[in-house]
């Protein structure tokens, strides 16, 4: 099958290459054919080997797609199911499954630690956060492939498996938004966007989109930012925003130390950061002690939009089709796996919105 494949980090380009296998199928794992996936920064991070990746491997990890065989131990998926992936499958016994906290779940497998799932040019490759979606189909254990109603359009779909779930869940899960909170986002990418629509649905009052891209400004107001700003100005902005003592909540999307320490400074005394980007492991970042103490601001992490995939693709999917929740805007091109490079060029240009990989069934 066809596959995009990342050969060694600090490669710009992924190969197409014709001629990937998958691993057998193990007794309680699912085969997937693909029908869409989406393109995340991510996916670039990993080009660029800021995000741990053994390679080679073919990337992607937003996707979704129709169960084509089954192993022989799953019980609840079938053939014919309708899918989403996710690379946060809960186990359901370990301590985080018990504590509703199944995104830190890594019983099922650990995305920083994947076994090869697929066998390239004879050698074996993983699929990037234990799943690979840039590939017709993927062998994926049971818990990862979450079946959704045949009614939902895959390409949609495929959306929540990443920037929706992760940005929309960051808002409604993670934070603890009130009704006229005012809330900022840095980072207007897939996940920012999706954060914008999420603390629209908790209510949120002003809502300032933070980008130096005029395009993703754009994207942020079309989706539910009642302000956005270039981050020379933010500073300027939040003069404006609780009497000029910042922001209730401040998300950062961008997945930097700089950028996490812009948001701490943006937000008000008592007021919550909600680290949502992916950063590298050694971009560090300091609060002094005083500070840390004094200003009793919450500095939260947030994985997976704080989401238990058994449940809350189904939460998500509800407020899409309630109107709640625009899928369809977050998405601009639509492209073949063989101009996936095109893709992740218009990505690092600077677009706006979610490019999916749309393949045929
Ligand atoms: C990442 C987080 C680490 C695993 C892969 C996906 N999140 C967003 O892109
Ligand atoms: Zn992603």
């Amino acid at each position: 099958m066809k596959a995009a494949v990342l050969w060694n980090a600090g490669d710009t380009a992924v190969d197409v290459i014709g001629d990937v296998a998958l691993v057998g199928l193990g007794p309680n794992e699912v085969r997937v054919r693909l029908a869409a996936s989406g393109l995340c920064q991510t996916d670039i991070s990993a080009m660029a080997g800021t995000m741990p990746t053994a390679t080679p491997a073919v990337l992607g990890h937003e996707g979704a797609g129709v169960i084509v065989s089954v192993g022989s131990e799953v019980k609840t998926l079938s053939i014919g199911d309708h899918v989403i992936l996710s690379y946060a499958p809960p186990c359901g016994q370990c301590r985080f499954c018990l504590r509703n906290q199944a995104n830190l779940c890594v019983g099922v497998f650990d995305p920083f630690d994947i076994p090869a799932k697929f066998v390239i040019r004879g050698q074996p490759g993983t699929g990037l956060a234990g799943l690979g979606t840039w590939a017709q189909e993927v062998v994926v254990p049971q818990q990862a492939a979450v079946a959704i109603p045949q009614d939902i359009p895959l390409d949609i779909a495929a959306l929540l498996g990443c920037a929706v779930v992760t940005g929309v869940g960051a808002a409604i899960n993670t934070a603890s938004i009130r009704p006229g909170d005012a809330v900022a986002v840095i980072g207007c990418g897939g996940i920012g966007l999706s954060i914008i629509q999420g603390a629209r649905v908790a209510g949120a009052g002003r809502i300032i989109g933070v980008d130096p891209a005029a395009e993703r400004r754009a994207a942020a107001l079309r989706l539910g930012a009642t302000d956005t700003v270039d981050p020379v100005e933010f500073v300027t902005l939040l003069d404006q925003v609780n009497g000029g003592d910042g922001a209730d909540h401040v998300f950062e999307a961008a997945g930097r130390g700089g950028t996490i320490r812009d948001a701490f400074d943006a937000t008000r005394k008592g007021g919550e950061i909600i680290v949502v980007g992916a950063g590298s492991m050694d971009d560090e970042v300091s609060f002094s002690a005083f500070e840390l103490f004094y200003y009793e601001k919450t500095l939260k992490g947030c994985f997976y939009g704080s989401s238990d995939a058994r449940t809350d693709f189904d939460r998500l999917l509800e407020l899409w089709r309630t109107h709640q929740l625009d899928l369809e805007g977050l998405v601009s091109d639509r492209l073949s796996i063989d101009d996936i490079n095109y893709g992740l060029e218009r990505m690092r240009e600077v677009v706006g919105v979610r490019q999916l990989v749309v393949y045929d069934l």
